[in-house]
């Protein structure tokens, strides 16, 4: 009873992998109706065959009709379009079964984000539709959301149509985007913050006083935090992830100065380097050499709740007390303002993806050029339908 369905018939599980109560199973491609029916037995026979778009059908699965005690399921089964069907199922075991079948009987699976870019939608449509699942805030998600139901695809538009009358217009419409890709690019992948400095001067006590609950590793033996600990949090709406570096120090110890390598690497594709200093401790060279190497670090002094060293030579910066938590506001509003460098209001346009960036860039080098209608056509070919 082995149908070949045509190799364009592709199954996906639409959702996450791990422990879930229910699934969902999408099969696609001409013959998908064909390849469910061998499995499927709708509880009122002879409807499935009809079964107009949107009809949602109860029944059963059964993995060899043939076998009277061949593993059954109790599924729902779901025309979403014409050549799309969808069997809502249990999760795990169940799933898993389904989709078996549907491959053992000549399906081929694909992941879902693959079958989301055969969509008939608008690359930035779909591509906003794959970033929603990945994207962790609900205020990234709002962001991504207007993405989704068109605020960027609408001011490409624009500024293509303002290119025809008014090409500076377009130009500062096209710049105002370009700037704004900075945090889209961001929206469903955290900013990377790594914390240096001196060991013992409280890097780890303050992710904690950060995130709001012990994650990293916090001991009073100096240059104890040998491998970096990340910790992701959301600090007003945008998801920032912090990494904890082994203190920056010279050391014999070849351990330790893996970990300290380790930080500088991390360091390197940071977007935000906070550099602590231990407010209770003398100001030294030494203080001054790591200042040098970080020239564009926030600077934190730390253990504010102690007798304070004033030291004229001290580096202006943020006083805070991890143990007591003060000052922890103040650095996340210096964090925010450091990564998040445009406001972003409901309804806004933002570019969120690396390679519509890049065509948005060239659009704009296009038009510095006057070759308008080059960054017209750059433009549009964002967002014509596919
Ligand atoms: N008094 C005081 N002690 C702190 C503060 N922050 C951290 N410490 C203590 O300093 C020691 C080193 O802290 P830790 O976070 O492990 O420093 P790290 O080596 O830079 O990661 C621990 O004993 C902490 O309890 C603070 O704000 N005030
Ligand atoms: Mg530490």
């Amino acid at each position: 009873m082995l149908v070949t369905p045509p190799s364009s018939t592709t199954i996906a599980i639409l959702t996450p992998s791990g422990r879930g109560a229910v699934a969902v199973v999408s099969i696609r491609g001409a013959n998908a109706a064909a390849l469910v029916s061998m499995f499927f037995v709708p509880r009122s026979a002879g409807r499935w065959k009809h079964a107009a778009v949107g009809e949602m059908l109860y029944g059963r699965w059964t993995s060899d009709a043939a076998a009277a005690d061949a593993p059954a399921e109790d599924v729902i089964v779901s025309r979403v379009a014409n050549d799309t069907i969808e069997v809502h199922c249990h999760g795990g075991i169940a799933s898993k079964r389904i989709a078996e079948d549907l491959l053992n009987a000549g399906a081929q699976l694909c992941d879902w984000k693959a079958l989301a870019s055969q969509d008939k939608e608008t690359l930035i449509r779909a591509a906003a539709r794959v970033a929603l699942s990945d994207t962790v805030t609900e205020r990234t998600a709002g962001v991504l959301l207007d993405q989704y139901n068109g605020a960027l695809e609408t001011a490409i538009k624009r500024i293509a149509e303002k290119l025809e009358t008014d090409a500076s217009t377009a130009l500062s419409g096209l710049q105002q985007l370009v700037d704004r890709a900075s945090i889209g690019l961001h929206l469903a992948n955290p900013w990377r913050v790594v914390i240096a400095g001196a060991p013992n001067v409280g890097k780890s006590s303050l992710i904690n006083a950060i995130v709001g609950y012990d994650r990293a590793l916090v001991f009073d033996q100096p240059g104890t935090t040998r491998d970096a600990v990340e910790a992701t949090t959301s600090l007003d709406g945008w998801p920032v992830t912090f990494i904890d570096t082994a203190g920056l120090r010279t050391t014999a110890d070849a351990i330790e100065i893996a970990g300290i390598e380790r930080a500088r690497d991390a360091a390197k594709t940071a977007d935000c380097v906070l550099l602590v200093f231990d407010a209770s401790e003398p100001w030294t060279d030494e203080c001054d050499d790591i200042a040098r190497e970080w020239p564009n670090a926030i600077v934190v002094h730390n253990k504010s709740d102690l007798q304070v060293d004033h030291e004229p030579k001290r580096l202006a910066g943020i006083m805070t007390s991890a143990l007591l938590r003060h000052g922890i506001d103040w650095l996340t509003v210096a964090i925010i303002g450091r990564l998040v460098s445009a406001e972003i209001r409901p309804g806004d346009a933002v570019p969120f993806c690396k390679t519509h960036v890049e065509q948005l860039e060239i659009a704009k080098h296009l038009i510095e050029r006057n070759d308008l209608a080059g960054a017209k056509s750059a433009l549009l070919a964002l967002i014509e339908p596919r």
